[in-house]
């Protein structure tokens, strides 16, 4: 049987039919008087993408009594943020494709795709001092300046075999996890839950947030270059070695991971090849699912206090559905 979708695992029509509002008002918001800028900040909105930030934001929105404008808009500002992020990031990293189409640095050059990025945040912060407050502008605005420090953090350990785990963490925290709690934590606000909820819910998504990277960069080593829509070991490709290579470059075969990473660069597909191999052969993928499953216990215990609900089963099988993920792209193709 095929994995289950996003829509199998959540059957909760409230969620859904806010979802859809949510697409709506992302036009809405992301227009502008100038028909070249809403073209260019609409590219990768309409482009499409998974939604997993309104998701969350809509799912933490059923712990609280309020149900109106306010969690829709939440999910739109943290799905801006998320998009103008993309945007940034594909000019930094020079992407010609992103979410199954040609990156807009690729379509209209780096200046367009970075001020199209800039509307984007802007609009998100717009649209949470009109209807969320600010504390909610706040938080995104620190949310905002972690996943900057998350992606300086990245830019600073490229091609960099030396350092640890540990600043893989603080990678993932800052550029991933960072904005996944506050999808949560807003979205929960916005329904009025109380503050004890609110914290249950953000700490459940920072674990999560952490399971989402961790699995994202398994697959990355494991999956098909069909599943991911790029060639497999484009991280290593890159420079950016993730929890597994990390950890393999701890262990027996490291000094050899090392000799092939430290050839120069751009490595031909043999090295990465090799690498890869090693990485798999080690075990180091499924230390790394080993240590997502830890962070997915983490997660349940952060919301073990929430009432029972069938929102609550949700999110208690959101991280099972993140690892098989992992084992769906394995065996696609
Ligand atoms: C201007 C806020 C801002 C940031 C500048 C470029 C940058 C600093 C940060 C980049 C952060 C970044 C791109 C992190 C990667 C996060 C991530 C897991 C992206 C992929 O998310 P998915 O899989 O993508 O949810 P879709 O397309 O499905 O939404």
């Amino acid at each position: 049987m095929d994995a289950p979708t996003l829509e199998d695992l959540v059957p909760l029509p409230s969620v859904w039919q806010r979802l859809d509002r949510v697409e709506t008002r992302l036009l809405e918001v992301s227009q502008s008087g100038d028909a070249f800028l809403t073209k260019a900040a609409q590219h990768l909105l309409i482009a499409g993408g998974k939604r997993f930030r309104p998701l969350l934001a809509q799912l933490a929105a059923e712990f609280g009594p309020a149900d109106d404008q306010r969690s829709i808009d939440a999910a739109v500002a943290v799905e801006l943020i998320h998009v103008g992020s993309l945007y940034h990031d594909d000019v930094i990293d020079e992407a010609t494709t992103r979410r199954g189409t040609d990156s807009a640095n690729a379509n209209w050059g780096n200046t367009v795709a970075i001020l199209a990025g800039d509307f984007l945040m802007a609009r998100a912060s717009e649209v949470a001092a009109a209807t969320l407050g600010q504390r909610a502008v706040e938080i995104l605005a620190r949310t905002y300046a972690e996943l900057v420090e998350g992606q300086t953090l990245e830019l600073q350990l490229d091609w960099d075999i030396h350092h640890g785990t540990g600043e893989y963490f603080r990678v993932i925290e800052g550029k991933t996890a960072s904005l996944i709690r506050t999808s949560a934590r807003l979205g929960a606000m916005a329904s009025e839950a109380s503050p004890d909820d609110v914290e249950r819910l953000s700490r459940w998504a920072w674990e999560l947030g952490i399971v989402f990277q961790i699995s994202d960069d398994a697959l990355d080593l494991v999956a098909t270059d069909d599943f991911l829509g790029k060639p497999a070991g484009s991280d290593i490709s890159e420079g950016k070695f993730t929890l597994p290579v990390l950890s393999a470059l701890q262990g027996p075969d490291g000094s050899r991971i090392g000799e092939v990473l430290a050839r120069p660069r751009p490595y031909s597909q043999e090295s990465v090849s090799e690498v890869i191999d090693l990485v798999r052969a080690g075990g180091y993928v499924e230390s790394a699912l080993d240590e997502a499953s830890r962070r997915i216990a983490v997660a349940g215990n952060a919301i073990a206090d929430l009432a029972d609900s069938p929102a609550k089963d949700v999110l208690n099988s959101l991280g099972g559905y993140l690892i098989n993920r992992v084992a769906a792209g394995r065996s696609a193709g």
